[in-house]
């Protein structure tokens, strides 16, 4: 910190990787159709916040030391959008100071662990202002979704849901919940190896494409099928329906694709070595008996997820079969986590 803050709050917060896919918003960054995550556990981003009385109020903001003017952009939206509910942002100077533990632009959406961190942090410290040392995590998740959207479903572990749905009677668009249904075992310890197909910056920003969804002409239709594989990828989280899980990924990262290349401008952020590496897990699977499948966020590179019990096997496969269709050779891996840590400073 290079002011002498007179409080401060670190917090580590995971990313997380959706199965139902958020595409598309309304109102201040409510979702137009409801979404379901895991929280990753090695990918995270940790943020120390430090509180500067200061009665004009500003902040900073640092990544691995360096400022970085996209997020700084960002982040004044995010505070002009809170300043009503965190009143320390009006009367501090707040200095954010974060790491990552993955590399840009892999894929792995950083202003979900960026956002859901820093929402922590502001969150702990109004609370300490206030003389009160509990957090409201179901207040922090709307917090954070201001911040980004799929922020909002980083504030737990496990697996979280966002959005409204009248037969979920805890669901918001507010706010992200734990998902509202026992999970079996096969789901609890899925590992996601993150193939890297191109680590270039993406052409067009998600805040981009959802806006795109507006006018598009599929809207309506994607509304749908959204609410019903959010139904249906519940029951097989708790089912254990490896099968069905799978259909509802693979449908969902390709119609969140195909979405992207049917708005109004079009966009395509496919690569060739996407689909095949696609190719090549189907016909894994339908020459093995073993589990895999796979999701994409907004980019080009490929989730793989399985159950844990088939590690060696598919470590095996990826290092012959998929790591010539990534750059550099380039795999992350990753496992479903278990949300968010305060960080106590033993200095
Ligand atoms: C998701 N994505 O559900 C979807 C799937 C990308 C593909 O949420 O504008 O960074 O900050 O609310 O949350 C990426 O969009 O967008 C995203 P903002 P966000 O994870």
């Amino acid at each position: 910190m290079t002011n002498k803050p007179s409080l401060t709050s670190t917090w580590q917060s995971p990313s997380n990787l959706a199965i139902v896919k958020y595409w598309g918003k309304k109102a201040l960054q409510e979702p137009v159709n409801p979404s379901v995550s895991f929280s990753l556990s090695e990918a995270k981003t940790t943020t120390t916040v430090g509180l500067v009385p200061r009665q004009d109020g500003g902040f900073s903001f640092r990544l691995d030391e360096l400022p970085v003017p996209k997020f700084e952009k960002k982040i004044e939206t995010f505070f002009n959008a809170i300043r009503a509910r965190l009143p320390i942002i009006e009367n501090h100077f707040i200095e954010i100071e974060s790491t990552n533990t993955f590399p840009h632009s892999t894929g792995i959406a950083s202003s979900a662990s960026a956002m859901s961190a820093l929402a922590l942090c502001l969150a702990d410290l109004q609370q300490q202002v206030n003389g009160k040392n509990d957090l409201d995590i179901t207040e922090v998740s709307s917090l954070a979704r201001i911040g980004s959207g799929s922020a909002s479903r980083s504030v737990y572990g496990n697996w979280n849901l966002w959005g409204r749905m009248a037969e979920l009677p805890e669901s918001s668009d507010f706010h992200a919940i734990p998902a509202p249904v026992d999970i079996a075992p096969v789901f609890r310890d899925l590992h996601d190896d993150i193939l890297i197909v191109s680590s270039q910056s993406k052409p067009v920003s998600s805040s981009h494409g959802h806006k795109l969804m507006d006018l598009h002409p599929y809207r309506e239709g994607r509304i749908s099928q959204a609410r019903r594989n959010t139904l249906e990828l519940l029951k097989h989280l708790s089912s254990g329906n490896f099968e069905g899980f799978a259909k509802i990924a693979e449908s969902e990262a390709l119609s969140l694709h195909g979405l992207m290349m049917s708005s109004t401008p079009a966009f395509t952020l496919l690569r060739p070595n996407t689909l095949a590496i696609i190719e090549k897990i189907r016909e894994f699977r339908d020459n093995k008996d073993i589990p895999v499948t796979f999701t994409m966020d907004a980019g080009p590179n490929i989730h793989l997820l399985y159950p844990k019990e088939f590690l060696n096997e598919v470590s095996e496969w990826e290092e012959n079969s998929l790591k010539p269709f990534c750059e550099d050779g380039r795999i992350l891996r990753d496992h479903i986590g278990k949300g968010p840590e305060k960080i106590i400073s033993t200095k």
